[in-house]
This record gives C-alpha cells, sequence and structure tokens, in this order.
C-alpha cells in the first residue's frame, strides 16, 4: 500500500471532498471479506437484499477491518478532530441488479448530526462497466439540497436541486478492489449501473469525530471511538 503523506492527504480531501488509497487491503483480504459478506447477506439480511447495514455487529471480520490501524491511519490525516466509528454496510450489486445508484449525498441520511466520511471498499475490481463509485470534486463546497428523499422501500431516489454539474467533471473510479475511497458526507456521488454480468461487493465504513451521543447514534450499536479527540 502507497499511501500519500498526511498532509497531502488531508490537503486533497479538503480541496476535492475525496481521496483514493490504492491497494490498502490485499486480493487475499478482498477474498475472504467477498465470502464474509456473502454470509453476512446469506444469514441476516432479506432474501435478496442487495444492502446489509450494521455489518460490524453481526460479523468479526468486519469489525476488525473497521478499526484496521491502515484504515484509521488514514483516517487520522484527515479527521484532526479524532475517530470514531459508527457503522457500516455491505452493498452487492448482483449481476441481474444493473441499476446505477443516483447521484446523492450521504448528510441527507442523518440530517442535523455532526459531519461524516465513509470509506468506500469494493471487494471486486471496479469498473464503470460493473458499478463503481463517481463522485464530483469539489462537490462538497457547495450547497445542494435533496428535493426528493427515498422510497419507502428503501431505494434510491434522489435528485439534487442547486445548479447542478457538467458531465466533465464527474471522475469514474475504475479501481481494484481493495483500493479505498474516502469522502466525505457533502460529496455528491452515485455509481455506475452494472451491466457486465458480474458481481460487485463493497463495504461502506462510516466515521465522525468523537463526542457525547447524539439522538441519532443511540441505533448504531458498533459505534466506537477509535482515536480519542485531540
Ligand atoms: O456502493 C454503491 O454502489 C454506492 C452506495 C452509496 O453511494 C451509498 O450507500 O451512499
Amino acid at each position: 500500500m502507497k499511501v500519500p503523506a498526511p498532509a497531502q492527504l488531508s490537503a486533497q480531501y479538503e480541496r476535492d471532498g475525496f481521496v483514493v488509497i490504492p491497494d490498502l487491503l490485499s486480493a487475499e483480504e478482498c477474498d475472504k471479506l467477498k465470502t464474509e459478506a456473502r454470509g453476512v447477506l446469506d444469514h441476516h439480511a432479506q432474501p435478496g437484499s442487495s444492502v446489509y447495514v450494521h455489518v460490524a455487529v453481526v460479523n468479526p471480520t468486519f469489525r476488525a477491518l473497521a478499526e484496521d490501524p491502515r484504515v484509521v491511519g488514514v483516517l487520522k490525516a484527515v479527521m484532526p478532530q479524532g475517530v470514531m466509528f459508527l457503522s457500516d454496510k455491505i452493498v452487492y450489486k448482483a449481476p441481474d441488479k444493473t441499476f446505477p445508484t443516483p447521484w446523492h449525498i450521504d448528510c441527507f441520511y442523518w440530517r442535523n448530526t455532526r459531519p461524516k466520511l465513509s470509506v468506500w471498499i469494493p471487494l471486486d475490481d471496479a469498473t464503470a462497466a460493473n458499478g463503481t463509485l463517481t463522485v464530483v470534486p469539489g462537490s462538497h463546497k457547495r450547497d445542494w439540497r435533496m428535493v426528493k428523499m427515498g422510497l419507502p422501500s428503501g431505494d434510491f431516489q434522489y435528485e439534487i436541486d442547486g445548479g447542478g454539474w457538467k458531465e466533465g467533471d464527474v471522475v469514474t473510479c475504475a479501481i481494484k478492489r481493495g483500493t479505498a475511497i474516502v469522502f466525505s458526507d457533502r460529496l455528491v456521488h452515485g455509481s455506475t449501473a452494472n451491466t457486465a454480468g458480474k458481481d460487485r461487493y463493497a463495504i461502506i465504513s462510516t466515521y465522525h469525530a468523537p463526542a457525547a451521543d447524539e439522538p441519532f447514534d443511540l441505533d448504531f450499536p458498533a459505534r466506537k471511538v477509535l482515536v480519542p479527540a485531540a
């Protein structure tokens, strides 16, 4: 793993709203995590689900990933006020689930709470063809307004008001499995359709600065301070 120096990571994160950390996990670790992810979906999720939240609560391998020193080392560079794990989720795009994830901003999931960021790690090589993450660099600095929230089924359906962006502003993150994308909860992002007929498993772990619990936090039993507030 070749991680940029902390000052560089922090400057990139501030400027773009995300950073890419190549090869955070090895191919072998991704294989193991993918097997574990399949098990979590089979044993804990509703049949046919593509998303499972609170993975660290039920699976020690994902619990260890949430606290892995390689992850926390990167987070320390972009979270000077300390690091607290909140929650994680598996997002699985099956070969027959071709839908793209529409553009959205995560802070609308957790309105009126302190800022958060997420670490997105694909467990399969991720490209435009099988549903990789797409981001709009610098969009975290703009003031977006969500005009349509998720459907009662939990499916995504968002529109973002506030000016939009040009096609050329979008970065489609074609990355190897085990590479991590750390992104702000104010960054506009989505993911491409999976038209490749292949699996795409990803784990997304969310963190914020340590603080007294907000009411929202009480629904996240795996939350834990990893780096105390400076
Ligand atoms: O893994 C994906 O396809 C994107 C998921 C996502 O953007 C989210 O859950 O906020």
